[in-house]
């Protein structure tokens, strides 16, 4: 691999990273005090993700997997515009990687937040595939999308954006629109989507997905704090709080909360915050769609839903959207 040049790496992410640890701040502060799910992905929030996907109780990984390989044949006949491959929010690229066995894009560009990393699974995946241009895009892009100079240099081939994983879930339902409809921009006439949702499901499987018997979830949404307390240099103890996953029927969403197990205050930088016993965090919403609901917020973002594939209990779909 030495003799690999490393992929080429755009940063969009603002300058100003004190505005990130300010959005903590007043999620933290505010009534309901919340904090935004993107700050569970330190190191250690990044390995607890990887064991929860192989949980048992958390299907969708597996589901979404198997969708890929039974259908692998079907989706990339369909995926006619695919030599931009854009995978937002990419991780470790695996998702792309197995892909790479299906489908021969000229270009692949990574999309996360977390830069080294993702350079260096570009780099594995650019020694595999010489042929491949990879490029990273460290980018928050629950803030902001723009990759319009990225895509502008290859106006020959429209891009391909594929979104696994039914991160888009964790959107509130208003942001998902307008990330889908960002999406839709980028697309031009010819784009395409490939997106995994996670489907409404009887709420005692939900609730288990997110409530583990081994307590890896417990132990990756109690991690928040850790990163509260670094960021901010406040004095969470996580022991006095305790994980909790909520299915929401009405809303059709898991919340996941952090609950105060008994009164207490917390320092914030210079600010200190009150708990009372029971009071929570507000850490992550999981939204769940029904088919028809997913293809209306697709129309309603300018595409249409070209295909949908699903698993045999239809517990997860793949939808491929185009304008
Ligand atoms: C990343 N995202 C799609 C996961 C989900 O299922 O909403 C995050 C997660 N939170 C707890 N378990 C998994």
């Amino acid at each position: 691999n030495i003799a690999t040049p490393l992929p080429r790496l755009e940063n969009l992410l603002p300058p100003d990273l004190d505005n990130e640890h300010k959005q903590l701040l007043e999620g933290l502060l505010q009534p309901q005090a919340c904090i935004n799910p993107k700050y569970f992905y330190d190191d250690t929030g990044c390995e607890l993700f990887t064991r929860i996907c192989e949980l048992e109780e958390y299907y969708p990984t597996r589901t979404e997997a198997a969708i890929f390989e039974h259908s692998a044949d079907d989706i990339s006949a369909a995926l006619v515009n695919h030599a931009q491959w854009i995978d937002l929010g990419c991780g470790d690229c695996s998702k792309s990687r197995r892909w790479l066995q299906h489908v021969t894009p000229a270009r692949l560009i990574g999309v996360d937040i977390a830069g080294d990393f993702l350079q260096t699974c570009l780099a594995d995946i650019a020694h595999e595939h010489p042929e491949l241009e990879c490029i990273g895009v460290v980018s928050d892009f629950t803030q902001r999308l723009d990759l319009g100079k990225l895509l502008a240099e290859d106006q020959s081939s429209p891009p391909m954006f594929f979104y696994p994983g039914s991160s888009i879930g964790n959107f509130a339902r208003a942001d998902a629109l307008s990330l889908l409809r960002c999406i839709r921009r980028h697309c031009g006439d010819s784009g395409q989507l490939l997106i995994g949702i996670d489907l409404v499901k009887p709420p005692p499987i939900l609730e288990a997905a997110y409530d583990d018997a081994e307590g890896v979830t417990a132990e990756f949404n109690l991690n928040v704090l850790q990163v509260a307390n670094r960021l901010l240099h406040a004095d969470f103890e996580p022991a006095n709080f305790a994980h909790q996953a909520v299915y929401d029927p009405v809303q059709r969403r898991i919340e996941m909360r952090l609950v105060a197990q008994q009164s207490h205050n917390v320092q914030l930088q210079d600010v200190e915050r009150h708990f009372d016993a029971g009071e929570y965090i507000l850490t992550e919403y999981s939204h769940k769609y029904t088919t028809d609901d997913f293809s209306a917020l697709l129309a309603e973002a300018g595409f249409h839903c070209q295909h949908l594939w699903t698993d045999p209990q239809e517990w997860f779909g793949v939808f491929l959207a185009e304008p």
